[in-house]
């Protein structure tokens, strides 16, 4: 696409302010003239090449183009009797590199907003500018129009007419068309007309659609009292303020041309969503979000930055009212489309407007997030994530992973709710899961090695920091192996229960015989195996089965100062108890010497508890132990059962997963 502007013509109504120079040369900001604002705002549409017609100062014109040093291939033609003929003649000049091409086409003194253009290069149809809500001028141009399309165009119109401008986007078949006019007038000499007389002519061939921008900027400047009023209108414009919000933690090209286009609406604000909401819908950002700040901050066209702390728009919309959002038009549908109408009714309220524009699956930049991805499955990225979520959120949450398949619905389930979103923000690699798995009992049967390869199931198709249950930790001897070699995998944490001997699972309580370890031989093994992890990052949390065995809070309390004393990152309180009152009675009494120390809790039992309670009452991370593997094997019984009282599978297709849901659950690489 070719952009064509005229600048041939003498401009006299403008008097002195076109005396020594073309009348395009007039300024009408500190910044712009009409013609370097109409060159920019080409540029920006993506238009790379522009046929400037000269005349009356054509060197001047030239020269001040040439100072303008912008990327656009521009060529001249000279209209040598601009004084005794119409632009239809400038356009005759130029015909040759004209013909067969789409154009937007204009006149040198056009002044509009950069949607007008935009918005009239996306219309698939040739369009002429037209205002549906401007009065009809007295002089002017205006076009006659018949169902939506342009029949005639010029300055005797009344009849059925709108106001309208030399503003054109057309298809090369409909210029073609109009050109093959222009021609045939210029060659009998009909050259003092205006290029729509022509048009008139062939408008039944030449099919243009009536664009109407309303009150938009799209005006000419005649005479200084016009420069006046679009100069008082454009500085309006420009004052206007836009706002979007970002989550990205690397910028391409798509963000910079979007952040281009925001801009030209008014001034732009960049919102950062903050890490932790980024963390609840997409993935954990790979820089925080002063670094991400600082990194729109930077950018071209970005006037300021603020932290956005929800998914949600709401807030920030209410506080900053700005005339614009501008969004890429992938929320419409998914999960984002409650945010996408809640922010539409927001803008409601006081009047503002939402600008989408089309969102670009682009090979390159899905390369980039998968590589994103890739690096915080990493060991390094992936170890010391508990520690920052904690930093972050306070309280965090986990649920139970035995297998790639329950890593990826640890990883990937989403629920969105009064417009936040909700992930898990880590995975529980549970003793008890992991045997039953196996079909083995929970009596650290599964060896290591077999426990590690778990881990790297889960670990090749996630990304979500891990937790592993780490029964008693064995002989302190090799504990001090075990947490090398998780530490080496990438898991963030590892759990031991200060029990000893045959290990049963907690739930069991005393029903059967369970030995606790003393305290000296409990520290001792934490402290050799903070000695041993070679990182900051890994953690090693202390489990408290004092209430499960049942000898009382003042040997659970006394336990977790000497057990954090000895250096565990975190405590884990056990209680097989429905009611939840001696959790809360530990958290109370521990809060009350140690604020730091994070409190862990598996609420198997106590289930009735919301996670916010626990996070008031001074717990840190709450693990869903065993809820995947509870839900999943009784499903699986039964569609065995069904099967086989059926003789066929037919009656258990309504229990199973579509073979399409599979497949979006596991992604290929
Ligand atoms: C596990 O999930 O294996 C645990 C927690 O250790 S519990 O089963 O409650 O003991
Ligand atoms: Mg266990």
């Amino acid at each position: 696409m070719k952009a064509l502007i005229l600048n041939s013509g003498l401009g006299s109504r403008m008097g002195v302010l076109s005396s020594e120079h073309p009348k395009c040369m007039t300024e009408i900001t500190p910044h712009d003239t009409i013609l370097s604002r109409q060159l920019r705002l080409i540029e920006k549409t993506g238009i790379k090449e522009v046929v400037i017609t000269t005349g009356y100062y054509d060197k001047v014109l030239v020269d001040y183009v040439d100072s303008l040093e912008l990327p656009l291939t521009i060529t001249f033609v000279n209209n040598p009797v601009y004084d005794k003929t119409n632009y239809i003649y400038s356009i005759y000049c130029a015909k040759d590199i004209l013909r067969d091409e789409d154009i937007v086409f204009m006149h040198g003194d056009l002044v509009f907003e950069y949607s007008v253009i935009e918005d009239m290069i996306k219309c698939p149809e040739s369009c002429m500018k037209v205002s549906s809500t401007l009065p009809l001028p007295d002089k002017d141009f205006k076009a006659v129009i018949k169902d939506g399309y342009v029949k005639k165009v010029g300055i005797e119109y009344f009849d059925d007419a709108m106001e309208a401008q030399a503003l054109y986007k057309l298809n090369k078949e409909d210029w073609n068309v109009w050109l093959d006019e222009i021609e045939a007038f210029c060659d009998a000499d009909n050259k003092k007309v205006y290029a729509e007389n022509a048009f008139n002519e062939v408008s039944d061939k030449c099919r243009i659609k009536a664009f109407d921008v309303e009150d938009r900027l799209c005006s000419e400047i005649d005479t200084p009292e016009d420069l006046e009023v679009v100069a008082k209108k454009l500085k309006e414009i420009l004052n206007r303020t836009v706002y979007m919000c970002f989550s990205t933690d690397f910028i391409h090209s798509g963000h910079i041309s979007i952040i281009e286009k925001a801009s030209m609406l008014g001034k732009l604000t960049v919102g950062v969503l903050s890490d932790e909401a980024v963390a609840s819908f997409k993935r954990y950002p790979l820089i925080n979000c002063e670094e991400r700040k600082a990194l729109l901050a930077n950018i071209k066209g970005v006037e300021r930055v603020v932290e956005q702390t929800e998914l949600s728009y709401a807030s920030i919309l209410r506080s900053l009212k700005p005339d614009y959002v501008v969004h890429g038009d992938d929320w419409c549908s998914g999960f984002q489309k409650p945010i996408r109408d809640e922010v539409v009714a927001v803008l409601g309220e006081y009047g503002g407007k939402l600008v989408e524009y089309p969102y670009s699956h682009d090979e390159k930049y899905e390369e980039l997030e998968k590589a994103s991805r890739a690096e915080l499955s990493m060991p390094d990225i992936r170890r010391g994530r508990i520690r920052k979520l904690l930093q972050m959120k306070g309280c965090i949450n986990a649920i139970e992973a035995h297998s790639g398949i329950t890593g990826l619905i640890a990883e990937k389930t989403t629920v969105l709710q009064d417009g936040k979103t909700y992930q898990f923000d880590a995975m529980w690699v549970s003793s008890l899961c992991d045997s039953t798995a196996k079909g083995k009992p929970d009596i650290e049967l599964v060896d290591m090695t077999s426990r590690y390869r778990t881990i790297e199931d889960i670990m090749e198709v996630t990304t979500k920091p891990i937790i592993f249950d780490g029964d008693t930790g064995g002989l302190t001897e090799h504990f001090v192996y075990t947490v090398r070699s998780l530490e080496r995998m990438g898991v963030s944490m590892v759990i031991i229960e200060d029990k000893t001997g045959l290990k049963k699972n907690s739930l069991f309580g005393t029903e059967v015989q369970q030995t606790q370890d003393s305290i000296e031989n409990f520290c001792e093994k934490i402290r050799a195996g903070k000695r041993s992890q070679k990182t900051k990052e890994f953690m090693i949390c202390a489990r408290i089965e004092s209430l499960i065995l049942e000898r009382g809070m003042e040997d659970a309390l006394e336990r977790a100062f000497a057990f954090a004393g000895a250096g565990a990152d975190a405590i884990m309180i056990h209680s097989r108890k429905k009611d939840p009152s001696e959790i809360f009675e530990f958290i109370k009494k521990f809060r009350e010497k140690d604020s730091e120390t994070p409190i862990v809790l598996v609420p198997t039992s106590f289930n009735s508890v919301y996670e916010e309670e626990f996070k008031e009452a001074g717990a840190n991370i709450i693990i869903y132990a065993n809820q995947l593997t509870r839900s999943g094997f009784p499903a699986m019984q039964n569609a065995a059962r069904l099967i086989l009282e059926n003789h066929r599978a037919k009656e258990c297709d309504d229990i199973c997963m579509s073979i399409k849901d599979i497949i979006t659950l596991i992604p290929e690489e």
